[in-house]
């Protein structure tokens, strides 16, 4: 008894000073990546906006520019590496959907990059939002050492040490996210994540320019990749889970809304109880959001512009016009 105590103490000394482990490269025991042929897989993305960044954010100020923000979209290439579209140091990719994401069994999304091989991991912070504007970072962590570079053209990175990046695994191969492991965030509703936001993460190790994980450590990633194609190369967002589509079509025809056009308020009827329903101005902003609280209700458009509104309740949608 004593002895298997002072083993346990030993263990828990060791396994506290290591530094954390977590899935290794495809094809590897335990590994948790998602092909992008999986069965798993009930959507992609259906837009994509790109904010480049520079070649080389130290001395190279030009933009990255390969491949077009709509590459973002639809299903990820199997294996080729042209299909991507390239962030560059700092750059950002914004992902919308056309069911919102939400918190199912396991991973609910996993994001595809380009890389040619398992040890070359372009890597890029991933974020999450339910309206475009207040976005929660998954916590990443890169123990990958940082006393030197992480070259231009390495092959010997170890996925191990990385974990909440996205492009931990080759192209072809998704890395997975859970919202469960946001379930304490505030101001996101993890069963209604609308925005998918990827930041690359530049990779230098230099202080002025670098970028840090959860831990307070830096990302070493290739660095420089002063090329067209530098930083992060996106080829597409899979969702797995997405939010319950709980009203049909055949519902939805006893979906009222009058009058229409509206002046200060509008009548809903035959609306489903305790369903969120929400208003978009044709920028895609949503202006009202709620819940259903009987099938017949009022709700008041007096604070709306005049102009061309869109009600939708799941994947359904009401043109409402305010005069
Ligand atoms: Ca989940
Ligand atoms: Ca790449
Ligand atoms: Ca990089």
């Amino acid at each position: 008894m004593k002895r298997f105590l002072i083993e346990a103490l030993l263990l828990f000394a060791v396994c506290g000073a290591a530094t954390a482990q977590f899935d290794g490269a495809v094809g590897t025991a335990g590994c948790k990546a998602i092909q992008y042929n999986d069965s798993r897989i009930v959507d992609w993305a259906t837009n994509c906006t790109v904010y480049r960044g520079y070649y080389d954010i130290a001395n190279n100020r030009t933009l990255a520019s390969f491949g077009s923000d709509t590459v973002g979209i639809g299903p990820a290439t199997a294996s080729n590496t042209m299909e991507a579209v390239s962030l560059g140091d700092s750059g950002v990719a914004v992902l919308t959907f056309a069911t919102p994401i939400a918190n199912g069994q396991g991973p609910d999304f996993a994001v595809y990059e380009n890389g040619w091989g398992d040890g070359f991991l372009e890597l890029a912070f991933v974020e999450v939002s339910s309206d475009g504007q207040r976005y929660v970072r998954f916590p990443a962590i890169s123990n990958t050492p940082t006393a030197s570079q992480v070259g231009s053209f390495v092959s010997n990175m170890d996925p191990t040490l990385i974990n909440n990046l996205a492009g931990k695994y080759r192209i072809g191969w998704g890395t997975p996210f859970d919202l469960e492991e946001l379930a304490d965030s505030t101001g996101i509703d993890i069963n209604n994540i609308t925005h998918v936001r990827l930041v690359d993460c530049i990779g230098t190790i230099n202080p002025q320019y670098c970028t840090y994980d959860a831990n307070g450590n830096i990302v070493n990633d290739p660095y420089p990749t002063a090329f067209n194609t530098g930083g992060f190369d996106l080829t597409g967002v899979a969702v797995i889970n997405q939010r319950a589509q709980s009203i049909s079509m055949a519902e939805m025809a006893d979906v009222k809304v009058y009058p229409n056009p509206c002046r200060d308020f509008v009548q809903l009827s035959g609306m489903p109880v305790g369903e969120e329903y929400r208003i978009y101005d044709l920028s895609g902003k949503s202006v009202v959001i709620g819940i259903c609280p009987s099938n017949s209700f009022c709700i008041s458009t007096q604070d709306l512009q005049k102009g061309v509104y869109v009600l939708k309740i799941g994947r359904v949608a009401k043109k409402l016009v305010k005069k």
